[in-house]
């Protein structure tokens, strides 16, 4: 929503919340769809800070009119959790495809939403051609500058930031043994930030990874990188820290210092695909704990200047990806699968407001 609506729309929320005090206008009891009485969203409780609340969705769910009616209101930024990928964007060598990833481009500017877009060079999800023979070191770079060039170009004007790299480097703090790694060496991630700040001079260049939160190898490996590219003045403006949480293992108690350090560098940071779980069942004590990491990372980020936004991996349980890859594992949103709002969501309310 651009900022006169939303300004008017506060105006008007304001006005309202004052007529019902006076007992001139409904209360509560109003129509869901009686926009100027509802409640300010998760969005605009963020912006209210200069933060956005994002969330990121797939092309399957967007039939579901429920579903997309809370993305759509709700949330200020939207991620493509797979159409921007490489094998979606790519399927043949040579030969685009931007379906998925239009749809929802196209979904959020309807709603005034902003695309954080969703990966450029990834070891996963690359398509067959790719991953199925040997290439030169001339080969693949000429291959990867041209998928990059390609896709970016074709979102310039339309996309807020990119991942530009994602999850380039192991838990210890050593380069992930990629396809591009093996073959280009270390330089290809200075090399596919330059290619695409040519492609879109103006799109946030990001890296993103997860188990980055707290401080230590992987995210130190991050910060030495981020400091490097820096003094060499390659296109870097944020990184991203995933944050796929998990009650069993911990909250990442040095994420605001963490968050702070890459600050230091001139370097934007973001909460970028938020989910807490669990081992089921949920129970209202693990609910509540969760609902308090929820809290504890957005004031996190609200304690750091340049920490600029926080976008959960899609908003409900109904969608998410944790039950397919984490067997007995699940209920990591913050609206539980009947798109209810659960702890989680009137926590992350309670610390924007
Ligand atoms: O949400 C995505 C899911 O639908 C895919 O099946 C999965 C395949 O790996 O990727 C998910 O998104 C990932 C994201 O692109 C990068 N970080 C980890 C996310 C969860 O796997």
């Amino acid at each position: 929503m651009h900022s006169t609506a939303r300004t008017r729309l506060r105006i008007a929320g304001a006005l309202a919340t004052v007529l019902v005090a006076a007992g001139i206008a409904a209360g509560p009891a109003a129509q869901a769809g009686d926009r100027p009485h509802r409640q300010p969203t998760l969005a605009d409780l963020a912006e209210r800070h200069g933060r956005y609340l994002g969330s990121a969705t797939d092309n399957p769910e967007l039939t579901d009119t429920a579903y997309t009616d809370v993305l759509g209101h709700e949330f200020d930024m939207i991620t493509p959790g797979n159409g921007m990928k490489w094998y979606a964007t790519e399927p043949q060598q040579g030969v685009f495809d931007w379906t998925a990833g239009d749809e929802i481009v196209d979904l959020a500017r309807s709603h005034h939403q902003r695309v954080r877009a969703h990966t450029l060079v990834w070891h996963s999800q690359l398509p067959d051609w790719l991953t199925s023979r040997t290439w030169t070191a001339d080969e693949l770079r000429a291959v990867l500058k041209h998928h990059i060039q390609t896709e970016v170009r074709h979102y310039r004007g339309t996309v807020y930031s990119w991942d530009v790299v994602n999850e380039a480097f192991n838990e210890d703090g050593t380069y992930r043994e990629t396809l591009f790694y093996t073959t280009l060496g270390p330089g290809y991630i200075a090399d596919a930030l330059r290619w695409a700040h040519e492609a879109d001079p103006h799109a946030k260049l990001y890296l993103n990874d997860y188990n980055i939160e707290a401080v230590g190898p992987k995210s130190d490996a991050y910060y030495a990188l981020a400091r490097q590219l820096r003094a060499q003045r390659v296109p870097l403006d944020g990184i991203g820290l995933q944050a796929h949480l998990a009650l069993q293992y911990g909250y990442p108690a040095s994420l605001e210092d963490n968050l702070r350090r890459f600050s230091r560098l001139g370097l934007d940071t973001a909460l970028t695909e938020v989910d807490v779980r669990m081992q089921l069942p949920a129970t209202e004590d693990k609910l509540a704990r969760q609902a308090d990491w929820y809290r504890d990372m957005t004031e996190a980020c609200l304690a750091v200047r340049r920490c600029v936004g926080i976008t959960i991996w899609d908003y409900t349980d109904k969608y998410s990806w944790i039950p397919a890859f984490f067997p007995g594992e699940g209920a990591a949103l913050p609206w539980d699968e009947q798109l209810a709002p659960k702890p989680a969501y009137y926590a992350i309310r309670d610390a924007l407001d």
